[in-house]
């Protein structure tokens, strides 16, 4: 679907509390544009719960479940259970949680859907840390960053360990389809969702969402930061479907620094740090273009 037939109709609507300049709004709204009225939402805590899902100002004009911050893999497949047992299978069921919720605490949940290859769109926006309770690491915070569990002092300059690649972890699970999507590049974020929602099984999506709140950056930087991702490497955009994998563009190199001055989490780091994660940046593609590309075509 291209950006200029996506429908008027929003079915997560103006009116949530999210902060000003935060991704994951841009993310639901479009989605949803794409997934349509008969979609069954799975979504436990995170900022999209607090801001789109409290009574009574949920912005969700579909059944929209808060379920526990463990379970959305779990929940989820009840109700394809439930909807196999109607006889119904033109409705989506979306699983939509954050990085938290899915890379550490939801893992188990999610990694038993896959692989029972249920039906679900499963959705996971990347903010890189545990933002609704007060910007704490999670697996997905990138190495360096400042959160109030990865403090910047001088036993510890920000997260000691590079940020875990959920994808390719679904990817093992060898699931219908899995894919990257990043907002700084539309007709790709949009392509992938109606691919996604177009499939059967289990289908996996890893959003990249700014979040100017908990990175320490500028309201108008979503966009911006989300280029700069993918230009510099730190970002990898592929997809997956049946196993065959393709990468969605190529980076520039350009260098870190640039993306790491705009966001106030990474101001502490030390030349040598900005030299360590450079350097994984250089290594993870050897590794992307070697696994990633072999799977290819
Ligand atoms: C078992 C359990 N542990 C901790 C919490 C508290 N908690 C609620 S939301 C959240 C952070 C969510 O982080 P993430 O999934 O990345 O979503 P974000 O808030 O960043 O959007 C935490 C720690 C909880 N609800 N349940
Ligand atoms: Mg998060």
């Amino acid at each position: 679907m291209n950006m200029k037939d996506l429908p008027d109709k929003e079915l997560f609507t103006s009116g949530h509390t999210a902060c000003p300049g935060c991704a994951a709004p841009i993310v639901v709204r479009n989605v949803m544009k794409i997934l349509g009225e008969k979609t069954l939402v799975y979504n436990p805590a995170c900022c999209l719960l607090v801001f789109g899902g409290t009574y009574p100002w949920v912005a969700w004009e579909v059944p929209y479940h808060h379920v526990a911050f463990e379970n959305t893999g779990a929940c989820a497949t009840g109700m394809t259970r439930a909807l196999k047992r109607m006889d119904r299978d033109d409705c989506t069921v979306l699983g939509m949680a954050g990085d938290g919720g899915t890379a550490d605490i939801g893992f188990q949940a999610l990694s038993g859907a896959a692989e029972r290859n249920e039906d679900i769109l499963y959705l996971m926006y990347d903010n890189e840390a545990y933002m609704n309770t007060g910007i704490q690491r999670s697996g997905a915070t990138p190495f360096g960053a400042w959160t109030t569990t990865t403090p910047a002092g001088k036993v510890i300059g920000g997260k000691e360990q590079f940020k875990k690649d959920v994808a390719q972890i679904m990817l093992a699970h060898a699931v219908p389809y899995v894919a990257t999507a990043n907002l700084a590049y539309p007709a790709d974020f949009l392509r992938k969702v109606e691919k996604a929602k177009n499939m059967k099984g289990f289908r996996f999506l890893q959003v990249y969402s700014p979040c100017p709140t908990g990175w320490r950056a500028d309201t108008d930087s979503a966009i911006k930061l989300s280029k700069m991702a993918v230009e510099t490497g730190l970002w990898t955009q592929w997809e997956a479907d049946h196993g065959v994998v393709k990468i969605n563009a190529k980076p520039k190199f350009t260098p870190i620094r640039d993306y790491l001055k705009l966001q106030g989490r990474f101001a502490h780091m030390t030349d040598e740090q900005i030299d360590v994660l450079q350097e994984w940046v250089k290594k993870k593609w050897e590794r992307d273009e070697k696994w990633l590309g072999a799977l290819s075509e």
